[in-house]
């Protein structure tokens, strides 16, 4: 497997060892102490590579050389010197943007048009964005000399490998942190692309260190007594995991968790727009979205409409090969998650709500799922519960506004929700009430790099993203 490169930088070569990929530590590729494994195309599953797996003795040797780096160089470094690194990592990741892209798709399933014109972009903004704060610490309201926290150790998620890294990487570094980052099992190519553009960009070895492996490795990096503070995004059971371990310890954590977010119609709202917002809501990136609008709730009155409109909608959506740039939905990135999607679907039949998705001819090989929506749904039913992570839509309808609120509140998570009115008054009655840390209105998974992102109850806790995205690096 080659990369392709646009233009062709020198240094790429290195991602590649021997035909399988190493871990990057101390600014250079080695191999790893624990049994490689291999990393699918999830839409034909094509093995893409042999990928190193880091052992504990690699976990050790990951974390001394970010402290060697953090005591050494980059946290005595004035703030103005980092945010020059940092612009140059963001300016190649922009120069690299289409081999970013392509690889990102080719290695979690998603489709090429949103690599390309969400995630790689998105990846750049975010460390342009964190650079601007390198040298403005001091006047960010944590006092006049606040101080890095030291090393992070960072578990993330598939679903967004690259803007992922980027949400937890560029503030880390902006505050004068080194990281040792654990990607995905299923999605570590990316990852390593950035560790290359870590190289071109001559960041200090040891500033960046990324590990691959899977929760072995990250377990071992959670609980490393080196790591100072831990950043974790993914599912609600891991998160609890890492809580216990950290717990009587010093060190720092943040969790990012699952979410079961309610998109809310109400009657006056544009029609056509709100059933744009809820297709995003649910089908971006597979519905593979902490933040997913997977339950929508809708106003009696246009329930009908609605569900109408949705469903022509979603005859139109193309699902298939993530490199045609024509696909809307494309693969499940692994055989774990779609067996997952498959039986929520299931208990959602058996439980009683109809389901329904358009005729469409899914590829032979790979992992595949239909858009699809289950009406008739209860809220005591699994598939109006449990996250889904998959795209799969439960509709559930209410009459008033305080019936919206209720039903949009019942669960256990609290990251995002969707609000689709004509009224501003309604917007802002609807939002104080709702428990949940990001509220769109009249729009949905829209992100920015200065805006934070974060969950209440079990969707975790700690702020990513904005001036509040720097509270977790910094000694204030
Ligand atoms: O998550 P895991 P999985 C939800 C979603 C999905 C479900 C399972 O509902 O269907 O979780 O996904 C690493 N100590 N979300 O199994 O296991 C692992 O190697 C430290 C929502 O993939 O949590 C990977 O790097 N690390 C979510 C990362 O944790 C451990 C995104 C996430 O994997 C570990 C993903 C351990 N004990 C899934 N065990 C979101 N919030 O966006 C695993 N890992």
């Amino acid at each position: 497997f080659e990369f392709e490169y646009a233009p062709a930088p020198e240094s790429a070569s290195v991602v590649d060892i021997r035909g399988s990929y190493g871990l990057f530590v101390n600014g250079e590729f080695v191999e790893g102490g624990g049994e490689p494994f291999k990393t699918i195309n999830p839409a034909d599953e094509s093995v893409l590579a042999d990928v190193a797996c880091a052992d504990e003795s690699d976990v050790d040797r990951a974390v001394k050389a970010a402290r060697a780096a953090f005591e050494r160089v980059w946290g005595p470094m004035p703030g103005a010197e980092r945010a020059k690194y940092l612009y140059r990592i963001a300016r190649i990741i922009q120069e690299r943007s289409r081999e970013l892209a392509v690889l990102e798709s080719i290695d979690n399933g998603k489709p090429i048009r949103e690599s390309r014109d969400v995630d790689v972009p998105l990846v750049a903004a975010w460390f342009f964005y964190y650079a601007g704060w390198a040298d403005k610490l001091g006047y960010a309201g944590f006092g006049p000399d606040p101080r890095p926290v030291g090393v992070a150790g960072q578990v993330i998620p598939w679903n967004f490998p690259l803007l992922m890294l980027a949400w937890k990487i560029a503030p880390a570094l902006a505050c004068g942190n080194t990281v040792v980052l654990k990607p995905a099992e299923t999605t570590p190519l990316t990852a390593l692309l950035f560790a290359d553009i870590c190289r071109q960009a001559d960041l200090p070895p040891g500033v960046v260190n990324i590990i691959t492996g899977a929760g072995d490795t990250g377990r071992a990096l959670v609980a490393h007594p080196g790591v100072d503070k831990v950043a974790f995004t993914g599912s609600t059971d891991v998160g609890r995991q890492i809580a216990r371990t950290l717990a009587g310890t010093s060190k720092r954590l943040t969790l990012e968790l699952g979410g079961k977010a309610a998109n809310i119609v109400y009657a006056d709202a544009p029609l056509d727009q709100a059933v744009e917002g809820i297709v995003n809501g649910i089908f971006f990136n597979q519905g593979h979205v902490c933040c997913a609008g997977s339950r929508l709730l809708v106003q009696e009155s246009v329930a009908g409409e609605v569900l109408e409109r949705l469903k022509a909608r979603m005859a139109t959506l193309r699902v298939g090969d993530p490199l045609d740039k024509n696909t809307d939905i494309g693969a499940i990135n692994s055989a774990a998650q779609l067996t997952k999607i498959r039986e929520l679907s299931a208990a959602g039949e058996a439980e009683g709500a109809a389901r329904w998705s358009p005729a469409c001819e899914l590829p032979d090989r790979g992992f595949w799922f239909p858009p699809t929506v289950f009406t008739g749904v209860a809220a005591s039913h699994r598939i109006a519960r449990e996250e889904i992570f998959g795209p799969v839509l439960s509709v559930l309808t209410f009459r008033t506004p305080d019936e919206a609120v209720t039903k949009a509140n019942n669960t256990p998570y609290g990251l995002s929700a969707g609000i689709w009115t004509d009224k501003g008054s309604q917007i802002l009655w609807t939002a104080q009430r709702l428990r949940a840390g990001v509220v769109w209105a009249n729009t949905f998974n829209k992100f920015d790099p200065a805006s934070p992102f974060g969950g209440y109850k079990e969707s975790g806790f700690g702020r990513e993203g904005g001036r509040h995205g720097l509270e977790a690096y910094l000694n204030a």
